[in-house]
């Protein structure tokens, strides 16, 4: 589905909006430091698209933003996810690999709806996504314990929720959008109430780490790879927080019991493998918590992205 299968677009996002924690908007420049992007481009010849720059979108934060229905920061979400959205389409479109670096998970609004569209346009075909976190990120508005955003992402994405109000996400259309038959899930282990009756109630393919623990992570993939069947683009949105705080102590929720870094690696190569994954998210790495294990948490990150990409491979 990559038409230039070596070219690789980055967008650096700096956006901490869909939850209250400070730090998280530096990650994008910590993992560039730690030499990512160059590792890319000499180890694994990527040509990088990258306009050198993290972006903060302060232009488009506005001064005053009230909740609504219980969102919190909704317009400066809405509208960096858009102008994301476009930024993520614009190198899809063009068949490039789309790597985006967050930043809080919300921006995956941005990130999802704009290769859906990409790929709905390029081949007529809905992608599917490949969703790695402690949680499910699927709480409707009405639904959150929180209003942070970052816990709703995939309702925005999927339609379970709407909203028409062109500032608060209005602006997302049916070409933006997943098929909840095409979204699964791994590392799932801190769902809320709400959440887990929307993946009871629509049949959403999810394997939590009880699944992990049961059939192993060989089978784990094995069976979501195959729930998505072997000719359908993937978008892998890895929130870091889906490994165990031992491997990635550095994030804004941590949750215990999760995957570790090889676990997550293995996932990522699995993906890889598959010839069909278009674009990876790695978001929720915030250096500024336990900054012990910033460093940790960073070259974790690293790890799974090189791997998505094809390292590892004999
Ligand atoms: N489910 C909780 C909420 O909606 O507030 C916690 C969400 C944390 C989301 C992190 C990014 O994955
Ligand atoms: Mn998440
Ligand atoms: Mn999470
Ligand atoms: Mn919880």
């Amino acid at each position: 589905f990559l038409s230039k299968p070596n070219q690789l677009g980055v967008v650096a996002v700096g956006f901490n909006g869909g939850q209250c924690k400070l730090g998280v908007e530096a990650a994008p420049m910590a993992l560039i430091e730690a030499g990512l992007l160059t590792q890319l481009k000499d180890d694994l010849d990527y040509e990088i698209h990258h306009d050198d720059t993290v972006h903060f979108y302060e232009n488009l934060i506005p001064a005053e933003d009230p909740d609504h229905r219980g969102m919190k920061k909704p317009r400066a979400v809405s509208a960096v996810t858009e102008r994301l959205s476009q930024q993520v389409y614009e190198h899809a479109r063009e068949g490039k690999f789309v790597l985006t670096l967050g930043g809080d998970h919300s921006i995956a609004i941005g990130t999802v709806s704009g290769t859906a569209k990409a790929i709905r346009e390029r081949l007529g075909r809905e992608m599917a996504v490949i969703w790695v976190d402690a949680h499910a990120d699927l709480n409707t508005p009405e639904m959150s314990p929180s209003g942070n955003i970052h816990g709703m992402p995939m309702a925005f994405l999927t339609r379970l929720a709407r909203e028409d109000r062109r500032d608060i996400f209005g602006w997302l259309q049916d070409e933006h959008t997943i098929n909840l038959r095409k979204l699964v899930y791994i590392g799932l282990r801190d769902v809320d109430r709400g959440e887990k009756q929307l993946l009871r109630e629509h049949g959403i393919k999810a394997f939590s780490m009880h699944d992990v623990d049961r059939y192993g992570i060989g089978k784990v993939v094995e069976m979501a790879l195959a729930h998505i069947g072997n000719d359908t683009p993937i978008h892998l949105s890895f929130d870091v927080d889906g490994l165990d705080p031992q491997w990635a102590p550095s994030t804004g929720t941590p949750v215990r019991g999760g995957l570790t870094l090889r676990e997550g690696d293995f996932i990522c190569e699995c993906v890889h493998e598959t010839g069909n994954l278009i674009a990876m998210d790695l978001v929720e790495v915030n250096p500024s918590l336990e900054s012990l294990g910033a460093s940790e948490t960073i070259r974790a990150g690293c790890s799974l992205v090189r791997s998505a990409l094809g390292d590892t491979l004999l």
